[in-house]
């Protein structure tokens, strides 16, 4: 059976103003030089490349009132807002190249919105070293990458939070999270408190990652659209070295084929980010070549019996 999958709009999102290290800017051209738009299109997935959105600069300014560059994240996820949504309301699923995690925000509260509207069910897996749940009070660097799932389930400034009109976009219990091993510890007291659904790489070693994806994928049906949040940094750094906060001990090669391909099995990939590459760090264009492997799996290609 030859799987078909929606139309699909990649565009690149070439920012690292969420992050403390520079580079994550050039993710966008680095996963467009190892291949990601003709391995798409060699999936046989009718895909358009609609060229990169623009934002402000990074200022490299200290955290003001507990967040680093503010009114710059604001902007480029109002871009990647608008920009989601007009993919999604031509029927087209929005592939976005970052640039650095903040750009989530965005994305994914329009696919939310989106899901709202069509009726469905809106299920987020956030692939990731990190829980993503700091807020003001409690992040340790200021920095926005860290915050993006706490400003989905309104925790956040109003600009952020509300980046959809409604708040919060989502609600923890639509959110799994796979591969974190690096949690800070007020963000730990906070998932806790907010339930968060959290598969850590203690959890991946004891049960393994096909029950892991089982668990994280139960309940997935006709009516539900997933949205696939892959951090490069979930990813052992020894193969993929070429993101700003590498964490050691992260989830394998075959670990991360099994979770794309169990993902591409359900047929229910609605939305994807890839984020946190950063050419700066990387060797020989390898973490976005791993990249674009991964997101050829979540397109099918290693799923034998469904080819
Ligand atoms: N939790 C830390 C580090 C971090 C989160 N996300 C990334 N790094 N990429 C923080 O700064 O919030
Ligand atoms: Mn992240
Ligand atoms: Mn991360």
């Amino acid at each position: 059976m030859t799987r078909r999958y929606p139309p699909v709009s990649v565009f690149g999102v070439p920012t690292d103003i969420g992050a403390s290290r520079r580079g994550a800017s050039m993710g966008p051209e680095a996963l467009r030089v190892a291949g990601l738009v003709e391995a798409l299109s060699a999936r046989g997935v009718d895909v358009e490349d609609l060229g990169d959105l623009s934002g402000p600069r990074n200022p490299l300014s200290p955290p003001v009132d507990g967040y680093r560059h503010l009114d710059e994240v604001v902007a480029w996820n109002q871009a990647v807002y608008q920009r989601s949504r007009d993919v999604l309301a031509q029927g087209r699923m929005p592939i976005l190249l970052g640039g650095d995690h903040c750009l989530a925000i965005g994305s994914i509260a329009a696919v939310a919105a989106h899901c709202r509207k069509a009726g469905k069910k809106l299920r987020v897996l956030w692939l990731d070293a990190h829980a993503d749940f700091n807020t003001r009070e409690i992040t340790p660097s200021g920095n926005i990458h860290g915050m993006p799932v706490a400003c989905l389930c309104g925790l956040g400034p109003d600009a952020l939070t509300r980046l959809g009109g409604e708040a919060p976009a989502i609600t923890p219990e639509q959110v799994r999270q796979i591969g974190i091993r690096s949690v800070d510890p007020g963000e730990k007291r906070l998932v806790k408190e907010y339930g968060l659904d959290i598969y850590d790489m203690r959890y991946i070693d004891e049960v393994g990652m096909r029950q892991t994806m089982e668990e994280v994928l139960e309940g997935v049906d006709e009516a539900t659209h997933l949205h696939v949040s892959f951090d490069v940094d979930m990813l052992d750094p020894a193969i993929a070295p070429g993101t700003g906060t590498r964490v050691p001990g992260g989830v394998n090669y075959r670990e991360a084929q099994l979770i794309m391909e169990m993902v591409a099995d359900t047929g229910r990939l609605g939305s994807l980010d890839v984020v946190e590459v950063n050419p700066a760090l990387d060797r020989r264009n390898m973490t976005a070549k791993l990249a674009v492997d991964l997101v050829e799996s979540l397109f099918g290609k290693s799923t034998l019996m469904r080819d």
